[in-house]
This record gives C-alpha cells, sequence and structure tokens, in this order.
C-alpha cells in the first residue's frame, strides 16, 4: 500500500512520457520509402532524387572520362623514361633544355581542356547557386549538436535530435538508420522549390542531401542559401559535414518529401499560420474548404 502510494505519480509520470514519445513519433504522415540514405560497402554516388544530383553525377562521370586517359599517357610517360633513359640504357644524355613545339603544347592542351571542363561545370554552379523563385522558404539553423528549422511563412520551429539505437523502432525506422534518422523530420512538398537559408548559432556546421546534390555551410552570423526540388515522395538523410566539435557525427538531418495535400495538412498539425501562404498552397487550402 505504502509502496504503491510512493509509486503512483512515478508511474504516472512514466505513462506521460510514453505518450509524449508515442505522439512525437507519431506524426500522421503516410509510410514512406527511403530512399536517400548510405548503402553498405558501395563506392559511387547515392541515387540522385533532383535534377541538382542528376547533374553533379553528369560532371563526375564526365571528369572520369576525362581524368582515365590523362592518367594513363602520364603513367605511360613515366615508365618509357624509367626504361630508355636510365643511366644503364642512356649513358650520355643530351644536354638540351628547350623545345618550343613541346612547351607550347603542354601549355594549350592542358589550357583547352580545362575550357572543355568549364563548360560544364560553370552551368552547374549557375543552377546550384542562383535560388529559383520559392515555393517553401525554410531557415535551418545548425546548433552544438542538431538542427533547429523555421518555417519563415508560417510561424512553424522545431529542433531535430539524432534518435539513440532504441528509439528508432518507436519512430518507425530500421536499426540500421541508426546514425541518420532523428526524431523530426524537415518535411517539404515533392516537385516544389525548396529554399533554404543556412546560418548557424555557434560555431560552422554543414547542412547536406547526398541524394539532392546539395551542401551548405552553416556559418553563424551569416545567412547562405541552397535550393533543392525533390522528385521523389520519400525519406532522405543526411549529416553534419562540417567538423563542429565532439558531438559532430551525432547530428544527422532527416527530410521527408510528401505529397502538397499531406505537406499542407502537417503544417496545419504544426499549428501553422497560412496568411503568408504562397499562391499554389492558397489554391490547395480552398479546393479543401469548398469540399
Ligand atoms: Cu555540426
Amino acid at each position: 500500500m505504502y509502496f504503491s502510494k510512493a509509486f503512483a505519480p512515478l508511474a504516472a509520470g512514466f505513462a506521460v512520457l510514453t505518450i509524449a514519445t508515442q505522439s512525437r513519433a507519431d506524426d500522421q504522415l503516410p509510410d514512406l520509402p527511403v530512399l536517400g540514405a548510405p548503402v553498405p560497402s558501395a563506392t559511387s554516388l547515392q541515387t540522385p532524387y533532383t535534377s541538382l544530383m542528376r547533374e553533379v553525377i553528369f560532371l563526375d562521370n564526365l571528369l572520369l572520362l576525362i581524368i582515365v586517359p590523362i592518367t594513363l599517357f602520364v603513367t605511360a610517360l613515366l615508365i618509357y623514361v624509367i626504361v630508355f633513359y636510365n643511366r644503364r640504357s642512356n649513358p650520355e644524355p643530351a644536354r638540351f633544355t628547350h623545345n618550343t613545339p613541346i612547351e607550347v603544347a603542354w601549355t594549350v592542351v592542358p589550357a583547352l581542356i580545362l575550357m572543355f571542363i568549364a563548360l560544364f561545370t560553370f552551368p552547374a554552379l549557375r543552377h546550384q547557386q542562383i535560388m529559383p523563385e520559392a515555393d517553401v522558404t525554410i531557415k535551418v539553423t545548425g546548433l552544438q549538436w542538431y538542427w533547429d528549422y523555421e518555417y519563415v511563412d508560417h510561424g512553424v520551429q522545431f529542433s531535430q535530435f539524432m534518435l539513440e539505437r532504441d528509439e528508432l523502432a518507436d519512430f518507425g525506422y530500421t536499426d540500421d538508420l541508426y546514425l541518420l534518422a532523428t526524431d523530426t523530420a524537415m518535411v517539404v512538398p515533392v516537385n516544389r522549390d525548396i529554399v533554404l537559408q543556412v546560418t548557424a548559432g555557434d560555431v560552422i556546421h554543414s547542412w547536406t542531401i547526398p541524394a539532392f546534390g546539395v551542401k551548405q555551410d552553416g556559418i553563424p552570423g551569416r545567412l547562405a542559401e541552397l535550393w533543392f526540388n525533390a522528385d521523389e515522395e520519400g525519406i532522405y538523410f543526411g549529416q553534419c559535414s562540417e567538423l563542429c566539435g565532439i558531438n559532430h557525427a551525432y547530428m544527422p538531418i532527416t527530410v521527408k518529401v510528401v505529397s502538397e495535400e499531406e505537406y499542407i495538412a502537417w503544417l496545419e498539425r504544426q499549428g501553422a499560420e497560412f496568411a503568408s501562404a504562397p499562391g499554389w498552397m492558397r489554391q490547395h487550402m480552398q479546393v479543401a474548404a469548398s469540399e
């Protein structure tokens, strides 16, 4: 009797804690496939889910095609010189020091190769660095050691912490997503231009989602931007990519890409304000209101 009285508040406390965890875990979003995550023993880049990442992969392949012949050519030259111009096989070395045609060639040819590469990298940089008109604007702040998200048009704000191993199942994640999955997710609509304003509150962090081909340092006191437009609904993971202190490895990033309807419903559940909602959202809301 005495004991049950003594433990009653404790038990009640546990009950509240369990309910709180469950309600946090159950964000009422549909079941989404995990699309953007590292794969064991893979060596190439992640499968792309934005036009930006497809361009990055194209560049990666293009550079590989250029680098491989150059490396083979230089290696062959080196072997040729080692074999035919060592002291034994060539005891009397030639004494000339200049050869104008060769010097012109080894200046002009690399310059042409670099110009050819620039033809592809400069447009890619433009695509990444020139922000489109935002359908969704989110301010991301890196902090030791978690992320803060602010949906600037809707007054929605929350933090994002890594899940411990024993919390993964509660939040609907499998065990292998340890060090990637977080308690909350940045939710965005599919096929929409998302502009992120990236900053930090203490030291430099870096926000990235490899499958989207985006990475941006968050620097205290500065506001940098990145954008992406994800073309499939799913869950995508990233990790802080700027060494930011002892728990740098423990501040991963989770993004959930959902349909426009699901996104608006999610915003409503977060207590969003819609006074400054953009046009594409208003259309959805008028349809919902007239139904
Ligand atoms: Cu960090």
